[in-house]
């Protein structure tokens, strides 16, 4: 087994110290971020979905591989992108109400980060009159939902929604993602950009921005 696979089966097993130690060896070998990211740690908790699916994996094991995954982004992290020296716009991160799921989050913000733009980070779960206040307060020029559950996605109409009662529509971009939803979703809620991954979140990122001007 290579590397990579001791790393993605490290995660799928929730075993933080030894995933923690393997990526660090990776690195020290020379691996590429990207590749510890998306051919070993991603695959890992993506196997840990499968596996709950089929019924081998139960919450407390999910819960345990998240936490392999997160810490491995942290040490990451400095390896995923140089940081932008200017700052390219204002950004709000969320997951939407009810959904726990951060990783994917953690991930694009990383990303964004790395392009430059200034983020304000939140987390999972944010309740939508949290959201609301940060774009009133940070006032970004784009907003970030995630939804990785088909029945929290329906909160993100309803922050569009309540971001046009308030008057403050016409001032923030609003990008969606996450893996339930899709272009055609993005489109119907009338938010202004969808993004498939982190990689895709980037140039949507800029492309919004650059379409308000200032
Ligand atoms: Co949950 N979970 N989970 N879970 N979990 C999924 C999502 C699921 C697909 C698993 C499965 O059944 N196969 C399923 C959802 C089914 C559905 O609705 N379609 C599911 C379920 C059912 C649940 C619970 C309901 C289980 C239960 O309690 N019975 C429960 C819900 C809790 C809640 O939120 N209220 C639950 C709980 C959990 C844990 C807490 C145990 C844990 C989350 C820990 C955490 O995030 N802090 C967890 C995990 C780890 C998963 C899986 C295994 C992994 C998610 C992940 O981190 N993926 C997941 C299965 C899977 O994904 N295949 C699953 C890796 C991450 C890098 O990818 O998040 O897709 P992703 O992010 C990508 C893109 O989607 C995109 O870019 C990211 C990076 O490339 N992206 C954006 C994401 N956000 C974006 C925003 C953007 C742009 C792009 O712009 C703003």
């Amino acid at each position: 087994m290579s590397l990579l696979d001791d790393i993605q089966k490290s995660v799928y097993d929730g075993k933080t110290a030894p995933t923690l130690e393997l990526v660090k060896k990776a690195l020290e070998a020379g691996l590429n971020a990207q590749d510890i990211l998306h051919k070993a740690l991603i695959p890992g908790i993506r196997d840990c979905g499968a596996g709950y699916e089929k019924g081998d994996k139960f919450i407390p094991e999910m819960l345990l591989s998240a936490k392999a995954m997160k810490q491995s982004i942290e040490l990451l992290k400095p390896h995923l992108a140089a940081g932008g020296e200017m700052e390219t716009g204002k950004v709000v991160m969320a997951t939407v109400e009810g959904d726990v799921h951060d990783i994917g989050l953690e991930l694009v913000t990383v990303m964004l980060e790395s392009a430059g733009f200034k983020v304000r980070y939140m987390g999972g779960d944010v309740a939508t009159p949290d959201i609301i206040a940060a774009v009133q307060e940070f006032k970004p020029h784009l907003l970030g939902l995630s939804a990785l559950l088909t029945n929290t996605m329906e909160a993100m109409p309803k922050v569009i929604k309540i971001l046009e009662e308030k008057g403050l529509r016409s001032s923030v971009k609003v990008m969606v993602g996450g893996a339930p939803v899709k272009q055609d979703f993005c489109d119907e809620i009338g938010a202004d950009g969808y993004a498939y991954d982190a990689g895709a979140a980037v140039p949507m990122a800029l492309k919004l921005r650059k379409s308000m001007g200032g």
